[in-house]
């Protein structure tokens, strides 16, 4: 039982979280890796929301809802971190959500299938094929899901298929608190931010966007921007870490 009034609360409740959908088969071993790597990140950002991070969740909403057809993309560890906050921002966006595993089998599907309805998920269901054109599992995807999709949501991605649904000609919102990785680099839009923060900005934006705003908010996009300052962030912050 972790107290409440802990300083490290939030982050040790994570990883209770993410260490029990381990045991689970929920969260692959390998994702534990992620998770720490995630955290690290985190901490240089300040464990919070910046402001360049708060625009690009605003631009999300906007994409999400001026979509064709939006669908989320959901791994493991998003599965274990924030299944309520995929129903909410589904509810609010209207999109589908489609489970995709880098480390697939059928039974982690139907466990992460399992544990978003649980939460009040609306899961795609069908039979995936190689859609996306990769050599690993990631490729397989359902037509009427992914498949289908202009504006895919994938948070946590691994780069590979980032790059590979930007060359299907879709655009790619990620969620990854490194602003280095390639997945950042190669995304439409990139939101640097946790991911249990980020997906309740990107529902309350849904909710809150002017008349107007989200088309001002698409047509200004500059990803590149937003990388450079969520790096300006980490850098302020060390340069001033022992002041
Ligand atoms: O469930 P599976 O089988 O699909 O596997 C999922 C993982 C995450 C293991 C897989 O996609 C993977 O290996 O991902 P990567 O390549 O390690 O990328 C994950 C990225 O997410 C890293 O850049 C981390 O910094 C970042 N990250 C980790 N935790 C969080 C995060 N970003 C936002 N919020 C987090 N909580």
């Amino acid at each position: 039982m972790i107290p409440k009034d802990h300083p490290r609360y939030r982050s040790l409740v994570a990883r209770e979280r993410i260490a029990r959908c381990a045991q689970e088969g929920i969260v692959a071993l390998e994702g534990l890796a992620a998770h720490g790597r995630g955290e690290a990140f985190d901490y240089l950002i300040g464990e919070r929301t910046t402001e360049s991070a708060a625009l690009a969740e605003r631009t999300a909403a906007a994409m999400l809802l001026a979509a064709r057809h939006a669908v989320i993309s959901v791994n493991g560890n998003t599965a274990a971190l924030a299944a309520a906050e995929i129903a909410a921002l589904q509810q609010a966006s209207g999109a589908d959500v489609e489970v995709n595993l880098f480390h697939r089998t059928e039974e982690r599907i139907e466990r992460i299938t399992r544990h978003l309805t649980a939460h009040g998920v609306r899961v795609l269901s069908g039979t995936p094929e190689r859609i996306v054109p990769l050599s690993h599992d990631r490729g397989l995807s359902l037509p009427e899901g992914i498949g289908d999709a202009d504006v895919v949501l994938v948070p946590l991605e691994d780069g590979d298929r980032c790059a590979a649904l930007r060359a299907m000609g879709k655009a790619v919102i990620t969620i990854d608190l490194n602003p280095l990785s390639r997945t950042a680099r190669t995304a439409t839009l990139t939101i640097v931010d946790e991911v249990t923060r980020a997906l309740p900005a990107i529902t309350a934006a849904c909710t809150t966007l002017e008349p107007g705003e989200g088309e001002r908010l698409i047509a200004s996009l500059d990803n590149t921007y937003l990388l450079r300052a969520a790096i300006d962030e980490m850098r302020e912050r060390l340069a001033h870490a022992l002041e």
